[in-house]
């Protein structure tokens, strides 16, 4: 038997999937809640404890040794949040900084200034990186610790991504950043994958010797760590590179060729998909990310998701079987009221302070604010992804959400193609499973990925014409609103 395990640390839980390669099927999952961001300053500043990822991951992994054959276990790879960085002394067990900041950090607009300053504008940071300066990427919050904290930026001998970080406790040695994951720090050079001077020299002084060396995400980076391997009983089994939730979580969802696209619908909601060509977005909005199949992935990223959503329904005391109702009983269109849904800081557009803009909600029933939330979240998915120039014949949803169908049908009106609804909700763990057996085998993608990802017939939602027209009209009428809220 040859089994491959995938984790996934995430900002809300820590999961894994175990698959059997030569059945293709999944044959152990198993996921653990992880404690609430430490948030400050009105939800501007939000990091998270290393060590607490760490210690779930020794945790699961524990249970995977109790409930497969170790013996089986052929390799190991991960998936985690982006762009959160971790501050290691010269060994990955020793931290310098005991919090890291996460992807829900937005306290870096003034770095992100003097980047794209000292690289010749937005633009031209896209051009070189993928992405315009983000206050979560890794590259300005680098930059800021450095001017807060320059003692403990000395000290700091490794600065680690998450999945980075995660790998180098399994191997017991500091692990190198894989090239997808790489790409959500503004300081990878996007076309040749190396380490951009430019970039670093514009984030902070001697970050060349902090950064680890990067490699293909389909690398085999060690073995499982000798203490790992008496404690659990587990045999020197290969360790693959981690890589972020989205580009593992575009394995998952077996999208693995340009013009297919994805939708999660978790904490943060995410539209992405394979591109052959690095397509920098033009408005600003979009990232191009490396990818793990070794070309490239377009994608764009909301931070009001789940969150988002749960702060509309638990003031109702509703279960998500209620927020379905409110649904089917609201018409598509709302009447034409309209929310801006930013009840957090928002990335995608730029928003920096918290703010719900309603309009004709102002005598609105809960029924009505649950159908303006999605109809919100589902067209700014929409019209912010207009960028990556794909005109998906079917989109695939997935996320803790995706389980919604009442959401879907609401995706697949404004949307205009059929929606999938995506049978697992683990698509970034799945992924790194998938990929973890892909570098231990070599086999071709499209070979991996099938029976894996495939969604059932019966999870399939048809757009409604009648709807698809009313949505025509309201998007219109939404960005307008979202122009005027943002000028
Ligand atoms: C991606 C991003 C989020 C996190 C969530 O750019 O910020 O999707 O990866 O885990």
């Amino acid at each position: 038997m040859s089994l491959y395990a995938g984790f996934d640390c995430s900002t809300q839980s820590l999961s894994v999937v175990v698959i059997d390669a030569g059945r293709r099927t999944v044959v152990y999952r198993d996921s653990l809640p992880l404690a609430e961001p430490f948030v400050a300053n009105d939800q501007v500043v939000v990091h998270a404890s290393p060590e607490m990822w760490a210690a779930a991951l020794e945790t699961m992994l524990g249970r995977v040794a109790a409930n497969v054959d170790g013996r089986d276990i052929r390799a190991i790879s991960g998936s985690a949040q982006q762009h959160g960085s971790v501050y290691c002394g010269p060994h990955p067990d020793t931290l310098t900084r005991e919090t890291s900041p996460i992807w829900m950090d937005s306290s870096t607009a003034r770095e992100c200034a003097e980047i794209e300053t000292a690289l010749g504008g937005a633009s031209a940071v896209a051009l070189l990186t993928g992405s315009r300066a983000f206050p979560r990427f890794t590259g300005p919050q680098i930059r800021k610790f450095w001017r807060d904290e320059p003692e403990m930026y000395a000290r700091t001998a490794r600065i680690h991504l998450v999945s980075s970080f995660l790998a180098s406790r399994l191997t017991g040695a500091h692990a190198p950043v894989d090239h997808a994951d790489a790409s959500g720090m503004n300081l990878m050079d996007i076309r040749t994958r190396e380490w951009s001077a430019a970039a670093m020299a514009a984030t902070a002084p001697g970050l060349r010797e902090k950064l680890p060396p990067l490699v293909p995400s389909s690398t085999v980076i060690g073995t499982l760590g000798a203490r790992w391997q008496e404690r659990f009983e587990l045999p020197p089994l290969r360790i693959v590179a981690w890589s972020g939730d989205n580009p593992c979580s575009m394995i998952g969802t077996g999208l693995v060729h340009e013009g297919q696209l994805a939708v999660s619908l978790g904490t943060s909601d995410t539209i992405f998909g394979p591109m052959r060509e690095p397509r920098v977005s033009s408005d600003g909005t979009g990232h191009v990310f490396a990818s793990a199949l070794g070309e490239y992935m377009g994608i764009t990223v909301f931070r009001n998701g789940s969150l988002a959503r749960e702060r509309v329904r638990d003031p109702f005391g509703w279960t998500w079987d209620d927020f379905s109702k409110a649904l089917r009983q609201t018409p598509a269109g709302n009447g034409g009221a309209l929310m801006l849904p930013w009840f957090e800081p928002e990335i995608t557009p730029p928003v920096r302070q918290p703010s719900v803009v309603r309009v004709g909600l102002d005598r609105a029933t809960p029924a009505q604010e649950a159908r303006a939330i999605i109809e919100a979240q589902m067209m700014t998915l929409s019209a912010h992804s207009a960028w990556m120039g794909v005109t998906p014949r079917a989109i695939l949803a997935t996320g803790g959400a995706a389980a919604n169908r009442d959401i879907l049908q609401v995706m697949a009106d404004v949307f205009a193609v059929d929606v999938h609804q995506f049978h697992t909700r683990e698509s970034a763990a799945l992924g790194a499973a998938l990929r973890a057996w892909q570098a231990d085998s070599g086999l071709d993608w499209p070979t991996v990925v099938r029976g894996f990802a495939t969604p059932p017939a019966s999870g399939r939602l048809r757009p409604i014409p009648e709807h698809v027209r009313t949505y025509q009209d309201l998007q219109r009428r939404y960005m307008a609103l979202e122009a005027s809220a943002l000028a």
